[in-house]
């Protein structure tokens, strides 16, 4: 949009005191950028009313994505550049004598995710907006978020995340579009006149499900899309006498805190409400919409596709078969050809302990009617596919076995698509956790990798960079990502990697001045700036890592003489709080920080920084000053990852193991330009099938492994009796399930690579440019388009390829 410094200035005076009725001088940060977010938030109304209209007007089809989490980071920045008015706001306040970066620190980060997952929700939703795809998010409006960490005496230790203390000024509350959903109670069927069945439901526990709309402002297009998180409220007819405080609290209870289990699943009542409250009050809100456009239920598949990202929201497929047999009076087969149709599952993990299950009797009880249709599901999946398939493959494929509700069987046989998260990642569905079932539905089953917002990591969190990539190829990688790839033409232009470079040490300086401002260590911004961040779990292997910076100080304390390049290790992780093994590792690390950090043997030349908190805002910090992007998880274990995606975009190399989507990014930058390691996910399986992996081999074939795997043990580092025992016997002991002592050989030597090949700058910015100039493929952009055309069928605006 049009708009010019000064009216952008009087606006913003004018918007200061009618808020806070005083002076700019006598305004925080914080009320600045409230200010500001209600400025922007009117600048783009039209926008977003008009948005809405034309997809009225147009009849255009409607994509929902529903997703148990969203993480979309702050939103003032990112807003300001898809309307095309950061430069502007960022120097009208510096006019006005305020400071852009502290005001757009002030904004509270929603942490309504817990990694990957949300994260991917949250740049789809960027995506589908800047292509024009009328894509509407449907989630949760939790109270706290994922719980902020912090480190005491070297543990996590969780505070509650109170991010709506001061409001939201992106969300508007709806409550003229809220509805109720019911737990409980029970149901009968009561004949009707015409011989039909009504399911009638009674003493149900009912719950007012009230959405907050939040803008998705698209880039430089016009258009800004809705995500729409429900909050749970007592419905609005509740008395004191009626509505008990136990009820009350269960109530509040729905919406009040993210379950901060990552790539986990505890079978828990209260998650089980979540997702039945998000899934049934999003449909619910969804055939309203369409109901009061459209006659009658026969063109619901032409004008909604729904998206389940993962399988919490798999009660969508129940619910809508509910809506439209209890409330429109649809026939099963009716309901159930449309309700497929309509209906698309990605898949992000092959984890056994993530793969969503529930008591039967639990589901039951909670939600009566759901379950009847579901059992309904169940008995004709059985009795269309035993003579085909037979029995034993139906009983293990089938929505109800074991005394289970199995959500995975369930959204796969209630949708049209299955889809994976990278080719591997695809392959292994077929081939093992979904194997009986891609038998039964093999035209179902397809892949689409994953994408990030180059938009937010690359020209948001790296402005130097993205301003240095325009001085050379101009500006329309910014809408076409590809185009990325005319970088390549520089690849041994001394004088542009010497830039590169420059740009990188201005980001680590300031990560640098981060890191000593928290945690008061002194770090070279000409060291090696080797970086893991993701949530901690053992089969990510921040053990791996952890063993690396042991040799290194051991390597230091041995020959002190010897010269090899600097180097600094960063962390970032959250550990589940329940999860007692993945927080003895952020103990060790921490552990081993205090002893490496402290030892004037080392000096500056090592240096580990684990920064607490790790989330987006952290993520856009560090990611733009690293050089090695640590994605070591064990092959097969990791879907696809997308913060090896956001690394290769601002020039770090891959550490890399042959899993994900680090096997795409390898091939697309080149092999040359990434440090791939370990066994394949098919060297995996192969111990697996054979039962042979003996962890204690390589423990005594390997003194310096041995050495390393001892100091967990020996006081070498202070303060982790327990936990290096606990550590040293999961590997020793319980046999190393995630193979660390199987790929340390080839890990180590590729660091050593990476220590020798750093010395020769031009050629190290020479790989950063090669990764920069491949990232193209995994913009978010393409992915969505991908969506779009192959399982959603809704038009996009063009991407070159
Ligand atoms: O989804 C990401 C992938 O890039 C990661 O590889 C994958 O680990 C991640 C239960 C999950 N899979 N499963 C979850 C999250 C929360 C939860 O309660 C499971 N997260 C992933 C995006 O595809």
């Amino acid at each position: 949009m049009k708009l010019t410094r000064a009216q952008f200035k009087e606006d913003f005076l004018a918007e200061i005191k009618t808020l806070y009725a005083t002076d700019l001088s006598d305004t925080s940060a914080l009320n600045q950028f409230i200010a500001l977010g209600h400025l922007v938030r009117r600048y783009d109304g039209s926008n977003w009313k008009q948005t809405g209209d034309r997809y009225r007007q147009h009849d255009d089809k409607q994509v929902y994505y529903f997703s148990i989490e969203f993480l979309p980071g702050r939103l003032l920045k990112s807003n300001l550049l898809n309307l095309g008015l950061l430069d502007t706001v960022r120097q009208g306040l510096t006019e006005l004598g305020l400071d852009f970066a502290a005001i757009s620190a002030a904004e509270p980060d929603p942490g309504l995710g817990n990694g990957g997952l949300g994260r991917l929700a949250a740049c789809y939703m960027d995506s589908m907006a800047s292509l024009g795809i009328a894509g509407n998010g449907n989630g949760i409006r939790y109270r706290y978020g994922l719980f902020k960490q912090v480190f005491m005496d070297g543990y996590q230790v969780e505070l509650p995340d109170d991010w709506l203390r001061n409001g939201n000024v992106w969300e508007i509350r709806r409550e003229n579009k809220a509805c109720l959903v019911r737990f409980g109670g029970n149901v009968w069927m009561q004949p009707q006149p015409d011989g039909s069945l009504k399911a009638i439901s009674e003493n149900t526990d009912d719950v007012w499900a009230v959405p907050y709309d939040v803008g998705m402002v698209g880039y430089h297009n016009d258009v800004t899309n809705t995500l729409r998180l429900w909050s749970a409220e007592l419905p609005p007819s509740a008395d004191n006498t009626t509505f008990s405080q136990a009820r009350r609290d269960r109530i509040d209870d729905i919406t009040k805190v993210l379950y901060p289990d990552d790539s986990n699943s505890e079978g828990q009542a209260l998650r089980l409400r979540q997702e039945y409250f998000f899934s049934s009050a999003g449909v619910q809100s969804i055939i309203r919409h369409f109901g009061l456009h459209h006659q009658g239920v026969k063109e619901l598949a032409n004008k909604i596709a729904i998206h389940i990202n993962d399988t919490h929201p798999t009660l969508v497929i129940p619910e809508m078969m509910r809506l439209l047999m209890d409330e429109h009076h649809c026939s099963w087969e009716v309901a159930w050809a449309l309700t497929t149709q309509v209906m698309s599952y990605t898949n992000h993990t092959i984890m056994q302990e993530a793969l969503e299950t529930w008591p039967i009797e639990m589901f039951k009880g909670l939600l009566p009617r759901l379950y009847q249709i579901v059992a309904e599901i169940d008995r004709r999946y059985r009795v269309a596919k035993t003579p085909i398939f037979g029995e034993e493959l139906v009983n293990r494929t089938a929505p109800l076995g074991n005394g289970q509700v199995r959500m995975a069987f369930l959204a796969v046989i209630g949708s049209h698509s299955v889809n994976g998260v990278a080719p591997l990642h695809t392959e292994l569905l077929k081939e093992d956790v979904l194997r009986d079932l891609y038998q039964v539905y093999p035209e179902r089953f397809n892949n689409k990798t994953n994408g990030i917002a180059t938009r937010r990591w690359v020209q948001l969190a790296n402005e130097p960079l993205a301003n240095l990539i325009d001085s050379k190829i101009g500006s329309t990688w910014r809408q076409q990502p590809n185009e990325l790839k005319t970088l390549t033409a520089y690849q041994h232009d001394a004088k542009f990697l010497k830039q590169l470079m420059a740009v990188k040490v201005q980001n680590k300086a300031a990560l640098a001045a981060y890191i000593k401002q928290t945690l008061g260590i002194d770090i070279r911004t000409d060291a090696i700036f080797d970086v893991q961040i993701k949530r901690l779990h053992a089969y990510k292997r921040q053990l791996l890592h952890v063993f690396e910076i042991i040799r290194e100080y051991l390597a230091i304390k041995d020959q002190p003489e010897a010269v090899e390049p600097a180097r600094v290790h960063i962390f970032g992780a959250k550990a589940a709080p329940s999860y007692h093994y993945a927080k003895s590792i952020i103990k060790l690390i921490n552990a081993l920080a205090d002893l490496v950090n402290h030892d004037p043997a080392i000096g500056d030349r090592l240096k580990v920084a684990f920064i607490p908190n790790y989330g987006v805002s952290l993520g856009e910090l560090i990611i733009p000053a690293a050089d090695v992007s640590e994605q070591i998880s064990t092959a097969s274990k990791e879907a696809s990852g997308t913060s090896n995606m956001k690394l290769m975009a601002n020039g770090a190399v891959s550490l890399a193991t042959l899993d994900g989507a680090n096997i795409d990014i390898i091939e697309a930058a080149g092999e040359a330009n990434e440090y791939a390691f370990g066994l394949t996910a098919k060297a995996v399986y192969g111990y697996y099938q054979r039962g042979d992996y003996q962890a204690a081999d390589f423990y005594n074939a390997d003194p310096e492994l041995k050495r390393i795997l001892d100091t967990l043990i020996d006081g070498t580092i202070p303060g982790i009796s327990t936990e290096g025992r606990e550590i040293y016997d999961s590997l020793l002991k319980y046999n190393d399930e995630f193979f660390v002592l199987a790929d340390y050989e080839s890990y180590v030597q590729q660091q050593r690579q990476i220590a020798h090949d750093y010395e020769d700058q031009t050629q190290w910015q020479g790989k950063a440019l090669a990764n920069i100039a491949a990232s193209g493929v995994f913009s978010a952009d393409l992915a969505v388009a991908r969506y779009s055309d192959d399982i959603w069928q809704v038009p996009h605006a063009k991407l070159g390829q």
